[in-house]
């Protein structure tokens, strides 16, 4: 029984079923907050091995705030499945968080969309208006777009069989302070009945605000444009770092002063943008806007800043090395920290691969050093680092990701085991003198030689 009458006293109460599709970083915190909430919950992964283990407790996702959180799997109102058709029935509402990457010619892929709304919809029983929710980031009009076609080929209609929402998510990995339970939610539907009756349910899994933004596109472009800001403010700073060293000033000294003003909103340059939500969700708004015809300049110049970044610090890098007198083709350089983000074990989208494809072109060999990456995880041209403690024989180090293992290591012990002391902080979060004061040449992004 999806939606009726009595909907938003059974969200306020607790008494409804809520089944989600895909139990990665967002869905399976997603699973376990509605757990904890007192709802029943069917969780539905594809993959066996991410099944084994929830149901063994263990956390299959890279994100360590979910460790430990996973329920009881003997809860009456905690089952785990592979199976779409067997959860949805029991269901009154089922939320989608599935991936939605970008292609390699950087379009957006839907397949994972697609593909989990029909089998959803097809265990849909006729006349329950089961609610499907979509939270995965698309841009405007994907929701209707790919999800009406399919309702009707079921011979489904809507308001009758089944409802359609989008709520976008907007979690935080590695960030407990923004978890699933503590960010603000916007819900968009054609139905405002049922989008109010969904305000209800998100109200018992975050503390934050939940509101009922009207249709589904405007709750599906106030998520993408989310992350497009994010894009365009960190893009701003990366091509300041690469002005103000060539004017003799570091970037960092220049944006902590601006930062003193009551609205100045303060960035980091860095080696380049990672993650599977901000270099990629631009490329949706982007799609968008050339579907009707209107230019995406600013968008689409500011990820070509973030996206070259990487190609920008090697070159910057193979000039150090030069200057250093190390002979082409013989430097090593040591990457530490691989992962797109401190404290997050996730490698997708991580600037690491591009910037290790552009020192490789340079016939200089890359070593990497990342302890929340698996050494799986790593591409084959890399040679993985597991032991930082007696790792030696580099030209240079850089720091790729701010993990704390990265940041606090022995300085004074690896400057004495490298080929040459330098270092090039990536992330703009190393104390440069003090560690200059090992013997280290120091360099850094944003920073003049
Ligand atoms: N980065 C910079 N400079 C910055 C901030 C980030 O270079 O000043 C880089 C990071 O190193 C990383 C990439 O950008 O490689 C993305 O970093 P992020 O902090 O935005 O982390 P994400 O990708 O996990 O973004 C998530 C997003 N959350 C959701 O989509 C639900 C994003 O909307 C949030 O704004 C962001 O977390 C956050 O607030 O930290």
């Amino acid at each position: 029984m999806g939606w009726d009458s009595t909907f938003s006293e059974r969200a306020q109460n607790g008494n409804l079923t809520v089944g989600i599709i895909g139990l990665g970083y967002v869905g399976l915190p997603t699973a376990i907050g509605f757990h904890d909430a007192g709802f029943n919950v069917w969780g539905v992964d594809i993959s066996e091995r991410t099944v084994r283990m929830v149901l063994a407790g263990e956390n299959p996702t890279g994100d360590p705030d979910v460790n430990d959180i996973i329920p009881d799997p003997e809860s009456s109102r905690w089952n785990i499945t592979t199976s779409t058709s067997e959860a949805v029935p029991h269901c009154d509402v089922v939320l989608v968080t599935v991936p939605t990457p970008v292609t390699e010619d950087l379009k957006p892929d839907l397949t994972y969309v697609i593909g989990a709304g029909r089998s959803v919809f097809e265990s849909i029983a006729k006349g329950s208006r089961t609610i499907v929710v979509l939270e995965s980031t698309v841009y405007p009009g994907v929701t209707a777009q790919t999800w009406l076609p399919l309702v009707e080929e079921l011979g489904m209609k809507l308001g009758k069989d089944v409802e359609i929402a989008y709520c976008p998510e907007r979690f935080n990995p590695g960030d407990p302070a923004h978890g699933v339970r503590q960010v603000a939610r916007v819900v968009g539907c054609s139905n405002s009945q049922v989008g109010e009756g969904l305000v209800e349910l998100y109200r018992r899994l975050t503390s934050e605000d939940v509101r009922y933004v009207g249709k589904l596109e405007v709750a599906e472009a106030a998520k993408v444009i989310e992350n497009v800001q994010r894009d365009i403010n960190i893009a701003l700073v990366n091509e300041l770092a690469r002005i103000f060293p060539e004017l003799g000033v570091d970037v960092e000294d220049v944006l902590s002063a601006a930062a003193t003003k009551w609205n100045f909103h303060r960035y980091t340059p860095g080696v380049g943008v990672g993650g599977h939500c901000i270099p990629v969700d631009p490329y949706y708004m982007m799609q968008r806007a050339a579907d009707v015809g209107v230019p995406a300049e600013l968008i689409t110049a500011a990820r070509a800043v973030n996206r070259t970044m990487p190609l920008h610090v090697a070159t910057v890098i193979n000039e150090i090395l030069y200057k250093a007198g190390v002979l082409s083709g013989s430097a090593k350089v040591l990457m530490l920290g691989w992962s797109y983000k401190a404290e997050v074990g996730d490698p997708r989208e991580t600037p690491a691969e591009p910037l290790t494809e552009a020192l490789l072109s340079k016939d200089i060999e890359v070593y990497a050093y990342d302890p929340h990456i698996d050494s799986s995880q790593f591409p084959e041209e890399v040679t993985v680092v597991e032991d930082i403690t007696t790792a030696s024989g580099f030209d240079l180090a850089i720091l790729v990701t701010a993990h704390e293992k990265c940041v606090n290591i022995d300085w004074d012990g690896l400057g004495k085991r490298m080929r040459k002391p330098i270092l090039y902080d990536g992330r703009r979060v190393l104390d440069l003198d003090l560690i200059s004061n090992m013997g280290w040449q120091v360099h850094a992004v944003g920073r003049p030689q």
